[in-house]
């Protein structure tokens, strides 16, 4: 398998749970503004869309959306417990909170990576994110991780959105639960492996 990504981008949560199954990857990174990859081949012909991540397939096909992806690696290695099988319960707990974190978190960062954001736009932007942060604290009050014990796909995401609050400058303090949190799986091997890969570590 090879992971397209770009440092520090939302590929890193795909990156985190490839490490957390200890698979053997090759990974490839893209420049998202000239839409090149590191080797000197188009993206676009990765992904249209032109975004990371993309995952190229054994059998050479590319998968993208990184949820899709991070389902992808936990199914293919249900014994390392990244998301609970089809028929369990509680695998509908992990895709709700991992669907709140593409949704109502990673997608609410955009506007205070995007240049043509002016203060108004990213004030707003700021507001909103503290209403998701204030739910993230609240449902972490009696978890230790997103949904329980078990570090999950969820958690993956989530972890790389975090990392975006540092990369921001953002004061966590309002919401001590979450920064407890980060601190913890910062910590994790599988995210300081990657740190280190993508060249943030
Ligand atoms: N819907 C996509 C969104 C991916 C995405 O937002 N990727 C960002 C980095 S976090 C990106 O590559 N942006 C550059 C671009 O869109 O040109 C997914 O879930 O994989």
């Amino acid at each position: 398998m090879k992971l397209y990504y770009a440092p520090g981008a939302c590929s890193m949560a795909v990156h985190i749970a490839l490490n957390e199954v200890g698979l053997q990857y090759e990974l490839e990174k893209v420049d998202l503004a000239t839409k090149k990859t590191e080797s000197g081949s188009n993206y676009l012909e990765v992904n249209a869309n032109g975004y990371v991540p993309a995952l190229q397939l054994d059998n050479g096909e590319n998968l993208t959306e990184v949820s899709v992806l991070l389902q992808y690696i936990a199914d293919n290695n249900p014994d390392k417990k990244l998301l609970p099988p089809v028929g369990d319960a509680s695998r509908y707990r992990v895709l709700e909170i991992m669907n709140f974190v593409s949704a109502e978190l990673h997608k609410n960062f955009s506007p205070m990576f995007n240049p043509a954001s002016n203060d108004e736009i990213k004030a707003a932007t700021l507001e909103l994110l503290g209403k998701r942060f204030t739910y993230v604290d609240k449902h972490l009050a009696n978890r230790q991780y997103l949904t329980g014990d078990q570090f999950t796909i969820a958690d993956a995401y989530l972890t790389t959105v975090l990392g975006w609050t540092s990369f921001l400058q953002m004061d966590l303090s309002p919401w001590p639960k979450v920064a407890s949190y980060m601190g913890k799986v910062m910590s994790r091997p599988s995210v300081q492996a990657t740190l280190k890969a993508e060249g943030l570590g």
